[in-house]
């Protein structure tokens, strides 16, 4: 009994061994898109959120253009949440909305208005790391959404999904 229990040991260090060889072995992985954005989405949504979007001239969710609560129909004005010189700056989205009655999602356009091609960050998509991957649409039309939103709405719909 007692030897095969030595034996049984022997089998597991073996096991573990060879485990933390393949690991040793794996090449180091690369940091996860959106660590930045994740990193914020937890301070932001602690408490189950702040009620902002935000958006920013970087990809995941660096350097700070704007943060508002409400909708603002000119990102290149002098008044509201997003002002000159953050129109056609946006590269990372970030909703933390508490918006009430359910609207959560942000909608947002490519001109002030708002008009022209659009996208929406849903409440659950949590953030949008890099807008470079992703479309504005007005019908069948679309256009890169990097450096284009001038406007955006708090919204209970959701067209054109970005993520
Ligand atoms: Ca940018
Ligand atoms: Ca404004
Ligand atoms: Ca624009």
């Amino acid at each position: 009994m007692h030897k095969f229990r030595v034996a049984l040991t022997a089998t597991a260090v073996t096991a573990v061994t060879a485990t933390a060889a393949t690991l040793l072995a794996m090449p180091a992985q690369a940091a996860p898109a959106g660590a930045n954005c994740d990193r914020l989405y937890q301070q932001y949504a602690a408490n189950g959120g702040d009620g902002y979007i935000r958006a920013y001239d970087g990809v995941d969710c660096t350097q700070q253009i704007g943060a508002a609560q409400g909708d603002d129909d000119n990102w290149n004005d002098a008044s509201g949440p997003f002002r000159s010189p953050s129109n056609d700056k946006a590269t990372s989205l970030l909703n933390t909305g508490t918006y009430s009655g359910g609207v959560n999602n942000v909608q947002f356009w490519e001109n002030a208005g708002p008009t022209g091609h659009t996208g929406c960050l849903r409440r659950g998509e949590l953030y949008a790391d890099d807008l470079r991957d992703n479309v504005l649409a007005f019908g069948a039309s679309k256009i890169n959404a990097n450096n284009k939103i001038s406007s955006h709405r708090w919204s209970s719909g959701c067209t054109n999904p970005l993520t």
